[in-house]
């Protein structure tokens, strides 16, 4: 398992619904380092280019709407394995179908508004983070208790 960093979007829904402290928190408890965070408004050239594959999709137009309706809050989170573990706690695409105790499935009902998104690949995660983050934004710096949040000696 490989140290990542991944981003995260909280989406238009999250800000307007005030739950950005709420999802940010349960990445912090989980032991996940931020490393990155700014809140700014997506463009439309910004929406189309990180949603570029689903450019054929009958929800594609509402999406890019959706995604520059409101601000966002983005994200750089970095941990062993955190690609998979962030995806993990945001949930099943929807809040309808997410499973309890994931952020989707705790706050959310809807089948297009969905709180979050999260880099699903390292390859995504690397061309993510430089869409929504300029050079110098993410940070790299010790965490004063990494040894309690990893066994140093097994993890890293
Ligand atoms: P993201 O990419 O936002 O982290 O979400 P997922 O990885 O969980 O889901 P996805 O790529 O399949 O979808 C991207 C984005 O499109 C919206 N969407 C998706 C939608 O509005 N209607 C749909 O039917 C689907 C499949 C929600 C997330």
């Amino acid at each position: 398992m490989a140290m990542e960093t991944t981003l995260l979007i909280v989406k238009p829904d999250g800000v307007q619904r005030s739950l950005v402290g709420e999802i940010i928190t349960r990445f912090e408890r989980k032991g996940l380092q931020l490393v990155g965070m700014k809140m700014m408004q997506i463009s439309n050239e910004l929406a189309s280019t990180h949603y570029a594959q689903h450019k054929e999709r009958p929800f594609y137009a509402g999406l890019v709407r959706f995604m520059t309706s409101s601000p966002v809050v983005v994200l750089a989170v970095r941990g062993v394995n955190a690609i998979e573990i962030c995806r993990k706690m945001m949930g099943a695409t929807f809040g309808s179908k997410a499973e309890a105790g994931t952020i989707r499935g705790d706050f959310g009902v809807s089948n297009s508004f969905n709180l979050i998104h999260g880099s699903d690949s390292p390859e995504a995660a690397a061309r993510e983070l430089e869409l929504f983050f300029a050079k110098g934004e993410v940070v790299s710096y010790e965490l004063g208790n990494l040894h309690w949040i990893y066994d140093a000696a097994e993890e890293l």
